[in-house]
């Protein structure tokens, strides 16, 4: 049996706002991995990751905040990131912002190439997250990563990118947010752009399912990235970046399901929860309940739908 890694990632780094190192503490007392337990998976507390020494770094672009921290954390999901995929687990990183998928998915993505398999990446979150360094106007690393992963040029402080991801392996989903620079870019590319607009006319089950059915088509892993921002800021309140107009309770246990049910998913980030700004715990539960969806909590057990 696949046993289940839990990883704590306490960063701050990829934002000014304080609070998101305080996530993976909230969600042990939220009670995830009893949740999972109680799903039958086997489930292993790998404890918090602490960054190495900082690096000496600066970037052309004065506005940026925090690199050395940011790339000195880089390194280290990376490195378990890589290290728990290649002892055949499921690595789930509980954040900390955004920012630690610039290291958990190049650890995945280190893995897949070193096992010949491609990678897919499924982003669910309400910005694209598509600046680099040196277009990003606030500053903040958690609005970079895809880019990174996509091989954007812009990097030039951080590790090379392993196999940087095709755009036809990214699917961006529940986006409403996105910057100029972010905007032209991504039109540039290949990438799935799943926004509020195609979500409310074809409902989250019909663009998630032809995104499933191609990682599966292409015998993929798929590292899933899910942003508390996806979710309406009515019903998930603690995150510093609320955007209108986010996934309901139910598109997201839909979601989740529908990930579960195609049984792809290799690994995931649980990013952004920001516990300093949450009404008695009401976000980290939520988040743990989602995640009971997404490792195969349901409600009938039903025999498996076909794709495509
Ligand atoms: C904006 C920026 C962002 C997450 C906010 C926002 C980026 N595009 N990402 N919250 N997760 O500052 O670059
Ligand atoms: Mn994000
Ligand atoms: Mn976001
Ligand atoms: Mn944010």
């Amino acid at each position: 049996m696949t046993t289940l890694s839990l990883i704590g990632a306490p960063i701050d780094s990829g934002q000014r706002r304080r609070g998101c190192l305080m996530g993976p503490a909230a969600y042990r007392v939220a009670g995830l991995a009893a949740t999972l337990a109680e799903l039958g998976h086997q489930v292993q507390d790998r404890g918090d990751l602490t960054p190495g020494p900082l690096p000496e770094a600066t970037s052309p672009n004065p506005a940026v905040d925090q690199l050395p921290e940011t790339l000195a954390w880089t390194r280290a999901l990376r490195a378990a990131l890589a290290g728990a995929l290649a002892e055949g687990d499921m690595p789930i990183i509980m954040g900390g912002d955004h920012s630690l998928a610039l290291g958990s998915v190049a650890g995945a993505a280190e893995h897949a190439a070193r096992i010949g398999r491609p990678l897919f990446l499924l982003w669910l979150d309400a910005h694209s997250d598509f600046h680099t360094p040196l277009t990003t106007v606030s500053g903040n690393l958690h609005g970079t990563p895809v880019a990174y992963i996509a091989g954007r040029a812009g990097f030039d402080a951080f590790p090379p990118f392993p196999a940087p991801l095709p755009g036809e392996n990214i699917c961006l989903f529940g986006i409403r947010s996105v910057d100029p620079a972010e905007h032209a870019a991504l039109l540039g590319t290949r990438i799935a752009m799943n926004d509020m607009r195609v979500l409310d006319e074809r409902g989250v089950a019909a663009p998630l399912r032809d995104f499933l059915q191609s990682v599966r088509e292409a015998g993929g892993m798929l590292h899933v990235s899910l942003d508390v921002d996806f979710l309406d800021p009515s019903i998930a309140p603690a995150v510093g970046t609320t955007v209108p107009g986010g996934a309901t309770f139910r598109e997201a246990h839909l979601a989740y399901e529908l990930i579960h049910e195609s049984g792809l998913m290799t690994s995931l980030d649980l990013v952004e929860l920001n516990p300093f700004l949450d009404d008695r715990g009401r976000t980290a539960r939520l988040m743990v309940d989602l995640v009971g969806s997404l490792m195969g909590k349901k409600v009938f057990d039903r025999p498996t739908r076909s794709f495509g």
